[in-house]
């Protein structure tokens, strides 16, 4: 990389933390959660959050944050089912900027407990960077096979929580289920995995409960000292 690309790299980076971190205060100070869930198209994570929507009702108020490259169609999915959804299209950008997150933020209702982001469909990109969220969680379905945390292990190194989605279509896959609980383990022995079929329903109260404790818990913390509400 020549002396000038390196410069323009770091300043973009450089503006990026400043977003997430501006983020992160802003979220401390409501103490609301937010979760930048991360996986390839078609992973499955808008039906998990139209899943969650509908476990949720009545327990957890949380707002969605949607990244697609075109179209509001998973915004206008997730708000059919009475979740404040706000859709960032991102044209050719292939993860949502951290600016783009802190700006629509403001625009979520005040009295959410909890920030879910569907980040664009991506296992690299959005994984490289800090949005400000309390965690990244990365969604994996069983179609994409068995060795793709091998492949990809900087997102799932980084995940606070992992969720295999497709259950339901085990059955009739070659996907060695073990194997993945496997290679998950050998990059991230931490953060908790969950097993979910939108489709089927099963698995996703576990994920649920998850939320509802994160939440519970970032409703004890303590804003850090003289944070503004402001932004
Ligand atoms: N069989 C099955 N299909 C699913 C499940 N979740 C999502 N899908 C399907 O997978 C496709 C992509 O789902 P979507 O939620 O749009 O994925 P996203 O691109 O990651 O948001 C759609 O055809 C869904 O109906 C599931 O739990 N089981
Ligand atoms: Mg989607």
């Amino acid at each position: 990389m020549s002396t000038a690309r390196i410069h323009i790299h770091r300043a973009v980076m450089d503006d990026s933390l400043r977003e997430a971190t501006a983020t992160r205060a802003w979220l401390a100070a409501r103490r609301w959660p937010m979760f930048n869930c991360i996986g390839s198209p078609g992973a499955g994570k808008t039906a998990l959050l139209e899943g969650l929507a509908t476990l949720l009702a009545g327990r957890l108020k949380f707002a969605v944050i949607e990244g697609d490259c075109a179209t509001a169609r998973d915004a206008e999915r997730v708000a059919a089912h009475g979740i404040h959804a706000i859709q960032i299209v991102t044209g050719d950008g292939c993860h949502l900027p951290a600016a783009a997150v802190n700006k629509a933020l403001a625009d979520l209702p005040a009295d959410s407990e909890c920030v879910l982001v569907e980040n664009v469909g991506n296992l690299v990109c959005p994984a490289a960077f800090d949005i400000g969220e309390t965690a990244k969680v990365a969604v994996l379905s069983v179609t994409e096979g068995e060795d793709k945390p091998l492949k990809y292990p900087a997102l799932f190194r980084k995940a606070g929580a992992i969720v295999l989605t497709k259950t339901d279509l085990l059955p009739h896959l070659r996907f060695n289920l073990e194997a993945c609980r496997h290679a998950i383990r050998q990059i991230n022995s931490a953060a908790p995995l969950f097993e979910v079929s939108a489709r089927a329903g099963t698995g996703l109260s576990a994920l649920a409960d998850w939320l509802l404790a994160q939440a519970a818990a970032a409703r004890q913390a303590c804003a850090p000292l003289g944070q503004a509400l402001g932004k």
